[in-house]
């Protein structure tokens, strides 16, 4: 297998030089995109839409039809490992993701099981194989999951939109209990991560959306620890190819080190942290993704060409930048405003040759 057409994200991730710094936008894939909307209505719900992998490849391709993006991300969500693992993942209306059967027992913990995901994420698996032939090769899809920290909250607390004091109190008070759940999620994730790798996915990115909410002392023995016992598992390579990792804390620039020893060759970064800053902290270790405020595309073009420029001054000159968001694009995002960011950050960072 040869790299995609455009390779310039696999090579940013890898530290090698490209001729400008590639773009992609978290949950580029969304609410945003009025054809997005449509195709879920057509699905009938969101979960439908996962389940799909006609419409799930229809949606994962939208952004890119629209916009200059440098990568495709597969279309489906973190949750669906829990689902998989038997907890009855739903979507109430304007509510977000819930599970039908939480983690509440001693019991049910100790008979989580690692699904298979050839079997009980086939669909994923299905949805992968006709995305990379719907892209022919032009530019790399990036396949993901869940941190198993993060993915433990959702299925402790049954729902999103906590203060995870069900997951605090356990961590605190039955510690044993939650690295039981944590174990299992890492191996479940690994296991996931290189079937989407064999399946055909060039870069893979873990989510640990909540891991910014620990203590430090809480952070590196829940959190990190089975993000490196993941990234212990996941294969580095796929079809000959280099399969590059991105590890991404919200709210974890404190800990950029740390996450940086992990094995990741890329940290996500959010807004919080100035990028010029993590980078003289990480060094030639890792490359890093981010970090513009969602909320900046709510702005006139002016003001996302001002902040966009801002972002790339401050990491500087030299290999190793992907740019992204610090978190998901918000719903209410005017879609001219992503397509303006694109062109600017391609237009901005060109090195002359
Ligand atoms: O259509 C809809 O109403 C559903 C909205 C939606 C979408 C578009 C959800 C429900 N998930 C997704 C897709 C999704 N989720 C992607 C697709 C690829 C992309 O284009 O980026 C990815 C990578 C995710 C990952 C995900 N799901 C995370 C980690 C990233 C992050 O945003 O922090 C998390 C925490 C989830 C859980 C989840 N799924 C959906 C929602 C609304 C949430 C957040 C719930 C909460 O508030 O806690």
């Amino acid at each position: 297998m040869s790299r995609p057409r455009n390779d310039t994200l696999l090579r940013a991730l890898l530290r090698e030089p490209t001729p400008y710094t590639p773009i992609w936008i978290m949950r580029q894939a969304g609410r945003y995109l009025p054809e997005y909307n449509q195709t879920r209505a057509r699905a009938g719900s969101f979960l439908e839409l996962c389940r799909n992998p006609d419409l799930a490849t229809e949606v994962t391709l939208q952004p890119l039809a629209r916009f200059a993006l440098d990568a495709a991300i597969l279309f489906s969500d973190i949750l669906t490992v829990p689902d998989a693992m038997g907890l009855g993942l739903y979507f109430s209306e304007g509510e977000g993701p819930r599970f039908e059967r939480p983690l509440r027992d001693e019991w049910e913990i100790r008979n989580l099981q690692v699904p298979d995901p050839g079997v009980h994420l086939r669909y994923v698996l299905d949805a992968v194989g006709q995305i990379r032939k719907a892209l022919a090769n032009e530019v790399p899809l990036i396949g993901f999951a869940g941190s198993p920290f993060t993915l433990a909250c959702y299925m402790i607390e049954g729902r999103g939109g906590t203060e995870f004091l069900g997951v605090k109190r356990m961590l605190y008070a039955r510690p044993e209990l939650l690295h039981t759940i944590l174990d299992t999620n890492a191996r479940a994730v690994a296991s996931y991560l290189n079937a989407q790798i064999e399946a055909g996915v060039q870069a893979i990115m873990l989510f640990d959306t909540w891991g910014g909410v620990l203590s430090e002392a809480a952070f590196r023995e829940f959190s990190l620890r089975y993000i490196e016992q993941v990234l212990s598992q996941v294969a580095r390579s796929g079809n000959g190819l280099r399969v590059p990792r991105i590890v991404f804390t919200k709210g974890g620039g404190q800990w950029l080190e740390l996450l940086a020893a992990t094995g990741a060759e890329a940290l996500g970064v959010d807004w919080t942290t100035d990028l010029g800053n993590a980078r003289a902290r990480v060094g030639a270790r890792v490359s890093l993704q981010g970090n513009l405020d969602p909320a900046v595309l709510l702005t006139p073009v002016e003001a996302i060409r001002a902040e966009a420029q801002t972002i790339l001054k401050s990491f500087g000159d030299g290999a190793g930048h992907v740019f992204n968001l610090g978190h998901g694009v918000l719903p209410q995002t005017p879609p001219e405003s992503i397509g303006a960011l694109v062109d600017c950050v391609h237009a901005l960072s060109r090195r002359s040759s």
